[in-house]
């Protein structure tokens, strides 16, 4: 139950654990072998009645830390029987007036089974449909005691969690790496209240005012017509809006960055986006903003490497995260705050605190460390769980109030109106996953799917009948509080703060925090998505926009469009980068990457054996790519030239120089003369091409160095080659700390 010590033993079995999950098809692979499936036979007694077939389950199904085995089979072995505990002899066959009969209307299990398909679904999230989530645990570390009473940021305080994150703009079923913003959304399961913190990996968000909403979601979202494209922001509507509503350009600029495709979400940040008020024992109080910092650092896909993914795995970020923690690779992330005095103004060195579209950047207000989140359990159920959590920000706890930020204040009524017509009424809390883990004593009642059979006849305050329960609670009752902060004396109207009409600033700091690679990446992304649109003064409209930012990055994708680019209709803000916003630059720990290493019969194959280990003991995962599936050499493949493809591996080891396989394919190729041909399989070579355009580091020993040549990357940057496994092994490792070989990049834009 100590979370340092599982993470600790986890961390020293990662290698054995990684290889059981991430290898399962390969029999004998250490610590892999699922457990032979049990052909069906007769039915096992039947087991006596679980508890909660009797009444609905109490306990939320956060309640289990690490190693909790996932139960393989709902139905337990027992006899089949109808929602209502009948035994059934037959679920095959309906009832029908002789075998070639019409069905008959008395069959009650036949209308049973099916009017209970035909409900299945439930309306999906309007937005942040796509998604994925795990639980977890926080601990507190006691930093933020002077600031707030909230328990479960106390030293050493242990809190269970649910996180989902999502992207915003696909339905459930659309692909993990478009180009989008990615929901970041953690249920505490405080001993005082849920606390819901429902952040993006962004820090601002495309409107200032919540009464906006609809108007970019619609704009987002497929055109109303043919419903298209899907999951994209790359269309006429999207760019319609945020050209002509300019406050949206600042987060604009961070999806078309590196941030808008995201290597995994275990390499995101995550933000609160909003100033949230901090409350102390004595009644103080300071603002601040939620930031969520990866262990992992911060990584994205390269363009192309989400698309090919699209296609190739859809579910690219929902795999990664299952694997990583079914393997013990638990992904970490610390909570921080930053901390500004609660003072009239709401405002820090300038910058508005209740204005969404603002940062402030780290260099001004250093983001404070407050506790560590370790996602350690993968659900049991994804729709039980991750499809049914609902969360809403006014899901507070004491010590944590909102501000009048009016991006907020609207969302304190959205989360709570959404789910009652998603989760089909007001009971939603009662859902096992939204249950709170502190003790509930409201005086809610009835609704839809009502679960609880609740006692007493006066479920009203002031009673005498109930015997005056239930009481509120005192000041000293640790309850929550509404800071009573003065509302200045104001005429009701439709209107914003002056200061919100700066729209370009900030999006200036970003682009000028950005290393030059970065900002090709974004120049490459606003090049693309204005050439899908189709009306062409929506471009100009959004090279104006550009052009109040940069004139470099107007220019750039002015060029790129085939059209002037604009002057500036404002001057340029004068404003300072914040180097924190980069990802380039600095060195990580590797853990959880993926080194592919590609074997064939003639390789070093003692030197494959102990490259393996030690990736493994460095925490990372090798996946064995050969021309067929089984074993070479005794060591287990895990993908073939058929199944593996480059964009799954951080970094790409050659140990051999497989020939082309003598099928059509291969034949056909060799004859076009494709890329390299003859000599080596065409896949191989694909694969090596692919990782150099990524950026990853290559290496090579033995045979696997021809490979090089033939792929016409030699002796390129992060391209090394070794005198043995090890050594090319290490070279491959250093270069990995960066994330992607940065230099190979023909940076243009500066
Ligand atoms: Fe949301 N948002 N949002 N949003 N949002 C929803 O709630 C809404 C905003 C965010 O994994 C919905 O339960 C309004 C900012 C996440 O279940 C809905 C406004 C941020 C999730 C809703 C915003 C977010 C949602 C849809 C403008 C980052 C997924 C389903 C005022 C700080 C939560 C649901 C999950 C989901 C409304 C803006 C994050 C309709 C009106 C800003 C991570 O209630």
């Amino acid at each position: 139950s100590n979370p340092a010590k599982a993470v600790k033993d986890v961390v020293e079995n990662a290698a054995e654990k990684v290889a059981g999950v991430l290898t399962p098809d390969v029999p004998g692979a250490p610590g892999s072998a699922p457990p032979p499936l049990e052909e069906p036979t007769t039915p096992h007694d039947p087991l006596p009645p679980k508890k909660e077939q009797g009444a609905p389950e109490t306990v939320t199904p956060t309640g289990a830390r690490t190693g909790v085995p996932k139960i393989a089979k709902g139905q337990q072995g027992a006899y089949l029987t109808t929602a209502n505990g009948t035994r059934l002899r037959d679920t095959d066959h309906s009832l029908k007036a002789g075998p070639r009969g019409p069905i008959l209307l008395q069959d009650h299990h036949f209308r049973e089974k099916i009017t209970h398909f035909d409900h299945e679904r439930i309306p999906e999230r309007v937005v942040h449909a796509r998604g994925t989530g795990a639980h977890g645990v926080f601990t507190g570390y006691g930093t933020a005691d002077r600031l707030t009473t909230a328990g479960f940021l106390a030293k050493g305080k242990e809190t269970e969690v649910f996180v989902r994150f999502s992207t915003v703009l696909g339905s459930r079923g659309s692909a993990d790496t478009v180009r989008d913003t990615r929901g970041f959304a953690t249920k505490f399961y405080t001993d005082e209240g849920t606390f819901d913190l429902v952040g993006n990996n962004m820090p601002v968000f495309f409107i200032q005012d919540a009464i906006k909403f609809p108007d970019i979601i619609h704009a987002a979202k497929p055109h109303p017509d043919r419903e298209i494209p899907q999951a994209q922001s790359a269309h006429d509507t999207f760019w319609d809006f945020v050209s002509l509503h300019t406050e949206a350009q600042h987060h604009t600029i961070w999806n078309m960055s590196d941030r808008g495709i995201p290597r995994s979400y275990r390499t995101m940040e995550g933000f609160g986006v909003h100033t949230f008020r901090l409350v102390n024992a004595a009644g103080e109080t300071v603002l601040v903003k939620f930031h969520w910092k990866p262990k992992l650092g911060v990584h994205s896909l390269t363009w192309e490497e989400a698309q090919l993914l699209n296609g190739i795995d859809p579910d690219f970020h929902r795999r990664d995260l299952y694997d990583a923690i079914e393997a013990g690779a638990f992904p970490e992330w610390e909570l921080g705050i930053q901390v500004f005095p609660d003072t009239p103004e709401e405002t820090f060195a300038g910058i508005d605190l209740l204005d969404p579209t603002k940062i402030v950047p780290e260099e001004l207000a250093e983001v404070q460390p407050v506790g560590r989140l370790v996602l350690n359990r993968t659900p049991r159920n994804f729709f039980a769980e991750t499809e049914q959590v609902a969360f809403h920000l006014g899901h507070l706890p004491p010590g944590i109030d909102v501000t009048n930020d009016p991006l907020l204040q609207g969302r304190l009524f959205s989360y709570l109106d959404t789910q009652l017509t998603r989760l089909a009424g007001p009971n939603f809390t009662q859902i096992p996953i939204n249950r709170p883990h502190a003790a509930v004593n409201d005086m809610l009642r009835d609704g839809f799917h009502q679960q609880a059979v609740h006692a007493g006849v006066a479920p009203y305050r002031p009673n005498s009948l109930d015997g005056g329960n239930p009481f509120p609670a005192g000041p000293d009752d640790h309850p929550f509080v509404d800071v009573p902060v003065t509302v200045a004396e104001a005429p009701k109207v439709r209107a914003s703060p002056a200061s919100f009409d700066d729209h370009f600033s900030q999006a200036r700091l970003f682009w000028l925090s950005m290393s030059p690679v970065e900002r090709e990446h974004i120049v490459r992304a606003y090049t693309f998505e204005l050439g899908k649109c189709y009306h062409q003064a929506i471009k100009e409209r959004q090279l104006r926009a550009l052009a109040n930012i940069d004139p470099v990055l107007c220019e750039q994708v002015a060029t790129g469009l085939g059209l002037p680019a604009p002057q500036p209709s404002e001057p340029l803000a004068e404003v300072a980068p914040s180097p924190a916003l980069s990802q380039v630059g600095r060195q990580w720990p590797a853990d959880g990457r993926m080194v592919g290493i590609v074997v064939d019969a003639d390789s070093d194959l003692d030197g494959v054996g102990h490259v393996r280990r030690a990736v493994f003991s460095a925490g990372m995962v090798p996946l064995l790519v050969a021309a067929h599936g089984g074993t070479v050499g005794g060591l287990p493949v895990q993908r073939t030239f058929a199944t593996g493809r480059s964009v799954e591996f951080d970094a790409l080891l050659l140990a051999g120089a497989p020939a082309p396989a003598p099928d059509a394919l291969a034949a056909r190729d060799e004859k076009a003369g494709a890329p390299g041909a003859p000599g080596i399989d065409p896949r191989v070579l694909l694969m090596v091409q692919e990782c150099w355009r990524h950026a990853k580091a290559i290496g090579a020993w033995g045979t696997g160095v021809t490979v090089l040549e033939r792929a016409g990357v030699a002796g390129t940057p992060g391209v090394v080659t070794g005198e043995d496994g090890s050594d090319t092994l290490a070279a491959v490792q250093s270069l990995m700390a960066a994330h992607r070989v940065w230099d190979r990049f023909p940076s243009s834009v500066s």
